[in-house]
C-alpha cells in the first residue's frame, strides 16, 4: 500500500513530516497542497480531513492527521533511528513535553508573525496596527527564550548530543517568521547556532527544498485570488489571530 502525504511546504507542520520522510528515505506520493488558493476546501479534500488542514497521510483506506501523531507513526511504522524518538524514558518524555508545548507556544506565535507582517497586508493591501504586532513579538521572544532555557539549556540538542525529532519541528517553527523577513535568529547566538547544527543534519540542500516556497511567498500575485478564495483566507486570518 502506497504511503500518501497531503502537504503545503509553507506550512511548518507540513515540512517536518516532509524533511522527516525525505531523511529517513521513507518512499511516498507527494501530494502538494495549496492553502492560499484554498484547496483545502475541495470537495476530495474534505474527503480525507473533516478540519480541511493539512498535513494528511493516507495509506490505503487509513487516513492520519496532526503533525506530532504523523512523526510518531512513521518513526514507528519505518523502524527508523532510535535517536529520533529514544527509548530512553526520561528522553521520550522531554520530547513529548515540547510537543505538547509547541503547538500554542511556538507554532501560532510564528505564524502570526508570517501573518500580520506579510501576509494580510499582502491580501488587504492594510497594515496590522503597531500595538497588535508588539504583542506578538513579545510573546514570541518570551516563548523562544523559555525554549532555549528549558528545552535546549546547554546542551547541543533537546535530548542531548544527538538530534530527534523536536529539533526538527522546533527548527522548521522559527524559521516560519523569516518568509516575512523577520528573523528571530538574530542576536540569539546559542538558539542561531543550534540551528545551524540541526541545518547541517538535515542537509543544506534539502533545508533550502523544504523552505523554498515560504522564502519566495513575498513574490505572491494577489491579484489572482479570486473573491470567494480571499473570503477564506480572511476567516482563517481571523482564526490566527484570536
Ligand atoms: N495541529 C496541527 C495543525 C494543522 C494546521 O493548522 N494546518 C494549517 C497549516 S499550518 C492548515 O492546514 N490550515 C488551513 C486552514 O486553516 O484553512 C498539526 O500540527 O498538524
Amino acid at each position: 500500500m502506497s504511503l500518501e502525504l497531503y502537504l503545503d511546504l509553507i506550512s511548518a507542520p507540513c515540512r517536518v513530516i516532509y524533511i522527516f520522510a525525505k531523511m529517513n528515505h521513507i518512499h511516498f506520493q507527494y501530494f502538494p497542497m495549496d492553502l492560499l488558493q484554498g484547496q483545502q476546501h475541495s470537495k476530495e479534500f474534505e474527503a480525507i480531513s473533516i478540519e480541511k488542514k493539512v498535513p494528511v497521510l493516507r495509506e490505503g483506506s487509513f487516513i492520519l492527521s496532526e503533525s506530532v501523531a504523523i512523526l510518531l507513526y512513521l518513526t514507528r511504522k519505518y523502524s527508523t533511528s532510535i535517536y529520533w524518538y529514544p527509548p530512553d524514558i526520561h528522553m521520550r518524555a522531554s520530547i513529548d513535553e515540547y510537543m505538547a508545548w509547541q503547538h500554542e507556544s511556538l507554532h501560532i506565535p510564528m505564524r502570526k508573525i508570517l501573518w500580520s507582517k506579510l501576509l494580510i497586508p499582502m491580501i488587504t493591501g492594510q497594515k496590522v496596527p503597531e500595538e497588535k504586532m508588539n504583542d506578538i513579538l513579545k510573546q514570541v521572544q518570551t516563548n523562544i527564550q523559555l525554549f532555549s532555557d528549558h528545552f535546549l539549556k546547554d546542551k547541543p540538542f533537546i535530548t542531548g548530543k544527538i538530534i530527534c525529532v523536536a529539533d526538527l519541528m522546533a527548527v522548521v517553527e522559527m524559521m516560519q517568521p523569516v518568509g516575512a523577513n523577520h528573523n528571530i535568529f538574530l542576536g540569539q547566538p546559542k538558539l542561531n547556532a543550534w540551528r545551524q547544527r540541526v541545518e547541517e543534519i538535515v542537509g543544506s540542500r534539502l533545508f533550502q527544498e523544504a523552505h523554498q516556497k515560504l522564502f519566495t511567498i513575498k513574490k505572491w500575485d494577489t491579484s489572482l485570488l479570486n473573491n470567494s478564495t480571499k473570503e477564506k483566507i480572511l476567516v482563517m486570518v481571523q482564526s490566527v489571530n484570536k
